[in-house]
């Protein structure tokens, strides 16, 4: 007797398998970011605010997020770091409320071992780092988690990053970066299934590495890892059209679409219905659903 199992993603569909859910990438998907830093809940660890990120969190869910980003260290230019601490006092009480609360996967945004090890026992399904696991103990963390990770480019450090960076071939050299990355982690234990890579959007580049670096998504995503892109509400965006951050949603969600259109597996996006609603639409009237 033959059974089909309808939940099944069919051949050749990739699949993040995120502790308990799976992220079946047969459709572009959407990560809601949830940001904890005091950019946006002002110290990140009071009552209040934690339960103003728990709402922020299953109101994206409702709106259609497929993952929910977890970050709470800024890697805004010029941040500054956080101690260990500090950041696992913000992110850990959410990460434990939200594992009970929603049914979709967590991913941590965090660069430190020790956080990335506490979110994964907390509930968390994926490791987001924007330091492609180069700080000291982070592949070992990855390694040992194993959990999918998401490996982002990143010039130089958040500080300095924007201090007028230089390539001879930005799409060639992040491609390059995250392929020697993939490759070191898979050497080391992590399966290729579990890795998804990010060229890291407005991580030490200029506007216009930035827009040569987008047109090279689909050979990016050619070289057969899944490919999360990340420009929800960039500067990138604010330079393009003029608006400031909050005003950026109509840009953010062109640029969402466009990326999905040329191979991104997944956009990390603070505007979730409004994307998912695009994304729906652009699939519908370019491919026809079903
Ligand atoms: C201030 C400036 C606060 C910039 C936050 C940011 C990405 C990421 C971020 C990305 C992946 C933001 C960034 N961006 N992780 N974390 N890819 N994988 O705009 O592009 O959200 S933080």
């Amino acid at each position: 007797m033959t059974t089909k199992n309808p939940e099944a993603p069919g051949p050749g569909v990739r699949t993040l398998a995120c502790a308990g859910h799976r992220l079946v990438l047969d459709r572009t998907r959407v990560m809601g970011i949830l940001n904890l830093t005091p950019d946006s809940f002002s110290d990140g660890g009071r009552w209040l605010e934690r339960d103003a990120a728990v709402e922020h969190a299953l109101a994206m869910q409702e709106a259609g997020a497929d993952i929910i980003d977890v970050g709470g260290e800024s890697t805004r230019p010029g941040a500054q770091t956080i101690t260990v601490q500090q950041e696992l006092d913000r992110v850990l009480p959410v990460i434990e409320t939200l594992a009970q609360q929603l049914s979709v996967p967590l991913s941590i945004d965090t660069g430190k071992p020790e956080v990335m090890r506490a979110a994964v026992a907390a509930g968390a399904g994926m490791i987001n780092d924007v330091y492609a696991l180069r700080q000291d103990g982070a592949l070992q963390a990855a390694v040992e988690i194993g959990v999918p990770v998401c490996l982002m480019h990143m010039l130089g450090n958040p500080r300095v990053m924007q201090n007028a960076p230089v390539y001879d071939d930005v799409a060639g050299e992040v491609t390059a970066f995250l392929l020697e990355r993939a490759a070191l982690c898979e050497s080391n234990g992590i399966a290729r299934e579990n890795i998804v890579l990010d060229p890291g959007f407005g991580f030490g580049k200029t506007l216009e590495q930035n827009i040569t670096l987008f047109r090279a998504i689909p050979d990016i995503a050619a070289m057969g890892y899944p490919l999360l892109v990340g420009v929800s509400r960039k500067s990138m965006l604010g330079q393009l059209t003029g608006r400031q951050t909050g005003d950026r949603v109509a840009a953010s969600v062109a640029a969402a679409v466009l990326a999905a259109q040329m191979g991104a597996a997944i956009v990390r996006v603070h505007d979730v219905g409004e994307t998912r609603d695009a994304l729906e639409v652009a699939t519908a009237l370019w491919q026809g659903w079903a």
